[in-house]
């Protein structure tokens, strides 16, 4: 196990020992930080048809183990990657993969049968897929609607592009981006489900355009196309690639040469962006938590305070009751005789002249307390589930963002919240999950800059 491993692991199980118990306090489910911790770094390879994703794969690890052709060819969703060291290469079926509570594919039960049926992993011996593996796509198409895939592509699409470390999204100069597939999975599906600096674009098959003119006509009409998808002007980075062993490059295209180095490098590479990106999953993770605790944190500060004014007012009722209500009882009733004030003056203090105070005591007390919980609380409870982003400052982009992701949950945690969040608070939570950030967190991020 190399250093970058090593550290892999602490992380993974350190940060799950620490935020599992948080996040089950505030019934967050855990699979999802547990899920982005497991396995090995993923690259997700994405495209319209035979935009040349399976070449590459092939041509990275050096074998042809998967399937190329001019037409739609592959209508599967194929990870590649090693055996477990020691164990020979085999393939794995959907089902099987979906059960395997090692990898972090067990969510994808939901897409159903016809899900698993295009879903399998190949392995083969190859160092570069030690620590990483890759998953060739089905092409996007023009005519398929979502109802003949037989499930929900964009969704698979974005819980896959949520595990990734990196997304290669490929065109080819012949369908530059106009594929309506493409188009949902930029406009809709990726931006929900991974970092911009995770995703490169590629238009692969540049060999293909007969001369530069072509190839710019080409290019810009896929600028055009992304722009229009992503709603930007700004156009990111292009890789301008081909396959140097089915090409036949014009002298005029050899400037694009080593772009296709470059691309298989920073895919190679993806493993390094791993530690990284878990450290931004947790770093998000535990920014949500403490968002939350925040908000309950100030919930209970407001139900204490709420509290500490009303027994205040008891106490001093609870005061006067004990010394006077007998004296008032006995203004309409003539009894007791003795009154604890006059017993008191003598130094006849029995158990008598303490019945009627402690009485006016434990009403005051009782009403009191009722009126707490009957009453104020249930009110403070309406107002902070109605507003409750008024119990905290969003006072920076970071923060409404964050507020967004969690204000849901924390509704639900305050209409459900009872005198125990008042009585017993979260400001442990809140000194746990701060610990975390700038404790643990840091060290993370020192040890890897
Ligand atoms: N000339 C040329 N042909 C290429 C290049 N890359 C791929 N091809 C050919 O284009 C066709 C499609 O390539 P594939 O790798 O199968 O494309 P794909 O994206 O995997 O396609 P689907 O699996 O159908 O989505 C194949 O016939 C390849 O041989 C390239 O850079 N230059
Ligand atoms: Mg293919």
């Amino acid at each position: 196990m190399n250093e970058s491993q090593r550290l892999q692991d602490d992380i993974q199980t350190k940060s799950m020992a620490k935020l599992a118990p948080l996040l089950n306090s505030y019934k967050l489910n855990c699979d999802s930080l547990a899920t982005a911790l497991k396995w090995k770094s993923i690259v997700l390879l994405l495209g319209n048809y035979s935009s040349g994703k399976s070449t590459l794969i092939n041509e990275l690890l050096g074998s042809n183990i998967q399937l190329t052709g001019q037409s739609p060819t592959d209508d599967s969703f194929t990870i590649i990657t090693s055996p477990d060291p020691g164990s020979e290469p085999k393939d794995i079926i959907g089902s099987s993969l979906v059960n395997d509570e090692r990898m972090p594919f067990t969510a994808f039960k939901e897409y159903g049968e016809q899900f698993m049926s295009h879903f399998a992993l190949k392995q083969i011996d190859s160092p570069q897929l030690a620590d990483m593996a890759i998953i060739d796509t089905p092409g996007m198409l023009d005519s398929i609607t979502e109802k003949d895939r037989g499930f929900n592509y964009n969704r698979v699409i974005g819980d896959l592009a949520k595990l990734a470390d990196l997304v290669v999204l490929m065109f080819d100069p012949h369908k530059a981006g106009t594929i309506r597939e493409v188009y949902d999975t930029i406009r809709n599906t990726l931006p929900a489900n991974t970092g911009e600096d995770r995703i490169i674009f590629v238009m692969s098959r540049i060999d293909e355009c007969d001369n530069p003119a072509d190839l710019i006509r080409s290019y810009g009409t896929l600028c055009w196309n992304l722009s229009q998808m992503t709603g930007r002007k700004d156009i990111p980075r292009i890789f301008m690639t081909y396959a140097p062993d089915l090409s036949r490059v014009p002298e005029s295209m050899a400037a694009w040469n080593n772009e296709r180095a470059e691309l298989k490098d920073k895919i190679l590479a993806a493993p390094s962006l791993r530690v990284n990106h878990i450290l931004q999953h947790i770093d998000k993770q535990a920014h949500e938590l403490r968002m939350i605790s925040e908000v309950l944190t100030a919930f209970s500060n407001k139900g204490r305070l709420l509290l500490r004014k009303t027994s205040r007012a008891a106490a001093s009722t609870a005061l006067f009751l004990f010394f006077f209500l007998d004296i008032i009882v006995r203004e309409f009733t003539g009894l007791p005789e003795t009154t604890l004030i006059s017993s008191l003056l003598s130094g006849t203090v029995g158990w008598p002249n303490l019945l009627i105070p402690t009485i006016g005591v434990g009403s005051a007390t009782f009403l009191i307390s009722l009126f707490f919980s009957r009453v104020q609380f249930p009110r403070l409870k309406k107002q902070s589930v109605t507003e409750p982003e008024k119990l905290i400052d969003l006072d920076s982009d970071y923060r409404q963002q964050l507020w967004t992701q969690v204000n849901a949950q924390v509704r639900l945690l305050l209409k459900a919240a009872g005198l125990k969040d008042v009585i017993v608070g979260h400001q442990i939570n809140l000194r746990k999950i701060d610990k975390f950030i700038s404790g643990d967190l840091q060290n993370y991020y020192k040890k890897i800059s």
